[in-house]
């Protein structure tokens, strides 16, 4: 095999819109079972150099599978593939690799490398959440950056401050008694919200931030002023996305 040919193999692979070069295996692990579901995969390179891996999300676990390019062939298990587009075509063609303790995984859902990722957050915390339907990853529904936590926050009739559990999800705000509570206490739709700040009113707290909407603003803090700069950062980066899709709160 010529060296043309190595760096056209080499091109392809990069060109691969699921190949992850700045992933390592630990990396790929948080990353799939944040956000992937089952039979979610990546391609990244492997620990040994030259060498690519395949890492797989197979039910509660990632399963990584070495992809070797010996000149002339890819060896993939027991499989050889001449190419590429033979590889591609068998990754695309949705087929069951079994993993040593023979149990079989399905190759459904492609783990995309060009997804659009706010600044501030880096490999790990960015998260994408995957509909069940490949094709909806390009479609409005899929939005990336999740994020939940405890934070604890201000009461509106009654001025308490409760520690409850937030997830960001989408474009909405949950927050719940506790963390694997069924149902939330309320979902704040963020098409609704009119700004995300920090705030230092609040006498004797520390790392508050606020959200407004035109009924309420809800005030509320984490336990670390990172923390609090990660929720405000991640959610005005939502905001910004919901004003560029043209919407606006109402009686803002
Ligand atoms: C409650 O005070 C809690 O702070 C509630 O928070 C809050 O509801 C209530 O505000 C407030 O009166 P007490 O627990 O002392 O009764 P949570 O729902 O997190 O338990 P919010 O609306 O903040 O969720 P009102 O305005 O909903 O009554």
């Amino acid at each position: 095999m010529c060296k043309m040919a190595n760096r056209s193999m080499t091109n392809k692979i990069k060109d691969l819109p699921w190949y992850h070069p700045n992933v390592d295996r630990h990396t790929a692990e948080s990353l799939l079972l944040q956000n992937g579901v089952d039979g979610t995969y990546m391609l990244r390179d492997s620990s040994k150099l030259g060498d690519y891996a395949l890492s797989v999300r197979c039910d509660q676990a990632v399963k990584h599978f070495p992809l070797t390019w010996t000149g002339t062939v890819f060896k993939f298990g027991h499989g050889e593939f001449s190419s590429v587009d033979e590889l591609l075509h068998h990754f695309t063609n949705k087929p069951l690799i079994g993993s040593e303790s023979g149990q079989m995984t399905l190759l459904n859902y492609p783990y995309p490398r060009n997804i659009e990722e706010p600044n501030v957050y880096d490999t790990i915390r960015v998260h994408a959440e995957f509909s069940t339907a490949s094709e909806n990853l390009k479609g409005p529904e899929f939005s990336i950056n999740s994020k939940e936590g405890y934070l604890t926050k201000l009461g509106g009739l009654f001025k308490t401050w409760r520690i409850r559990w937030f997830v960001l999800q989408k474009n909405e705000l949950r927050y719940f008694k506790d963390k694997f509570d069924k149902h939330p206490i309320r979902a704040l739709d963020l098409h609704e919200c009119t700004e995300c700040e920090r705030d230092s009113s609040i006498k004797g707290k520390f790392n508050v931030f606020r959200l407004g909407f035109a009924w309420r603003t809800f005030y509320m803090y984490s336990s670390t002023d990172q923390e609090s700069n990660d929720w405000v950062q991640l959610i005005n980066w939502k905001l910004r996305r919901i004003r560029e899709a043209g919407y606006l709160p109402r009686n803002s």
